[in-house]
């Protein structure tokens, strides 16, 4: 049965005229999530351990490193750490958790119950657009490797269109991360649906020209929903190579040439490309934030991954380094992370990217830090700490938009 159905797709495509590719999808069934505790950080040890499992979920040289792995190779992984401890014993039952796509419904505020298909973000966005169209425009940043036009809105009050300084969101640059797709949406229905009635909101959107993008690489997003919902990077080939996929967020120009916080393995879950800025959302997203620099200037960037619960701040490249204006972006971020707690006690840990968490090679934030200028740059890493992972239950949508909301207000009302 399966092989018929399959065998009619690919048919069916050929008689379409395009190229038949494989639509089958990953079953996790039996894979688990392992956390290994190796004995010291090691990209020899990491690239090894990269061959033998599905997906690092955590990439970048930690000595804690989590893996998705097939029951039969869950021995040999494990031989490669003192500690070996299981996260997730089903990741095929996990998913089922998850609580599938839901069909599209108008943007009010069940839509942060669900997670949703490409396509319905996509309206999702047009159709907030549509309700407010008096001071918000729908913008667009460049062009996917499979063609998917990167799409987002531009909100401003009442100074009028582009007279302030940028805020500029992105959101879903790794496919997988599908809470970031919801929290940089949510973000934007709130600055348009409580501009007229909450005093608060109405100031910071006069205060700013916001750009929002919700989903910066659609095409793995749109991957992570038809074939491998654990999908980390774009959809670039390289020639010669069967692998797929650049990791955008290696792939900035901004000392990307530098070794050590990126792989050069096309196979590999963090490879940075064969150039600086060769994955065409990279080009898109670099003339988005140098366009915003030679406007009216970026006040602040945020990159919304998930997860760990992490605020983290330049530079990814060099750990020594500490950014000039470091005791700012402490400040905003200690402030933002209290008032994600007070919202739900959800603790965050917070820091310079490199120190705190590890070295990064083109990297979105050196990038707008040094070449978009930008007063703030910062990745959030939302929830959870693990535990979930990607795959973060449907019933922790809400929480995590709403305490989002709250460390992002936060650190707009200072920025
Ligand atoms: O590795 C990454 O790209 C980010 N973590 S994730 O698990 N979501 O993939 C962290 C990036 C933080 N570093 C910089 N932006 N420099
Ligand atoms: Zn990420």
């Amino acid at each position: 049965m399966k092989s018929f159905l399959l065998s009619s797709l690919l048919f069916s495509t050929i008689l379409a005229g395009v190229v038949p590719r494989a639509t089958e999808k990953v079953d996790y069934h039996g894979f688990k999530v392992l956390r290994l505790e190796l004995t010291e950080k090691s990209a020899k040890v990491e690239a090894k351990i990269e061959e033998l499992v599905a997906h690092v979920l955590n990439p970048g040289t930690s000595s804690v490193l989590d893996v998705v792995v097939s029951a039969d190779k869950v021995k040999a992984v494990s031989a490669f750490a003192k500690k070996s401890t299981v996260i997730t014993e089903d990741v095929g039952l996990a998913l089922e958790g998850e609580g599938g796509i839901s069909a599209y419904s108008v943007p009010s505020e069940t839509w942060f119950t669900a997670y949703h298909s490409y396509a319905d973000h996509m309206q999702f966005i047009k159709d907030l657009q549509a309700s407010f169209t008096s001071n918000s425009e729908i913008i667009t940043a460049g062009t996917s490797v499979q063609g998917r036009v990167l799409t987002g809105i531009h909100i401003w009050g009442s100074g009028g269109k582009g007279s302030k300084p940028a805020v500029l969101f992105h959101g879903t640059v790794h496919a997988r991360e599908w809470i970031t797709t919801m929290t940089v949406e949510y973000i934007a229905w709130q600055l348009l649906t409580k501009y007229g009635s909450d005093a608060s909101v109405k100031a910071l959107v006069d205060k700013f020209d916001f750009y929002i993008m919700p989903i910066v690489n659609p095409d793995g997003f749109a991957y992570t929903q038809t074939n491998d919902r654990l999908w980390r990077k774009n959809r670039q080939t390289v020639s010669g190579n069967s692998c797929v996929g650049r990791d955008n967020n290696r792939n900035w120009s901004y000392k990307w040439e530098v070794t050590g916080g990126a792989s050069t393995n096309p196979c590999s879950e963090t490879f940075k490309g064969l150039a600086a800025g060769d994955a065409p959302e990279n080009k898109g997203m670099m003339a988005q934030v140098t366009s915003l620099r030679d406007g009216k200037g970026l006040r602040l960037y945020i990159d919304f991954h998930s997860y760990g619960q992490y605020i983290l701040w330049p530079y990814g490249y060099n750990c020594n380094l500490v950014v000039e204006n470091d005791a700012q972006h402490r400040s905003l971020a200690t402030a933002a992370a209290a008032a994600i707690k007070a919202v739900s006690g959800t603790a965050y840990t917070y820091g310079p990217s490199c120190s705190t968490l590890y070295a990064t090679t083109g990297s979105s934030t050196d990038y707008t830090d040094v070449v978009g200028n930008a007063t703030y740059s910062y990745t959030y890493e939302l929830r959870d700490k693990g535990n979930s992972g990607f795959v973060l239950p449907v019933n922790q949508i809400q929480p995590t938009v709403r305490e989002t909301w709250a460390g992002v207000v936060s650190m707009l009302k200072s920025a």
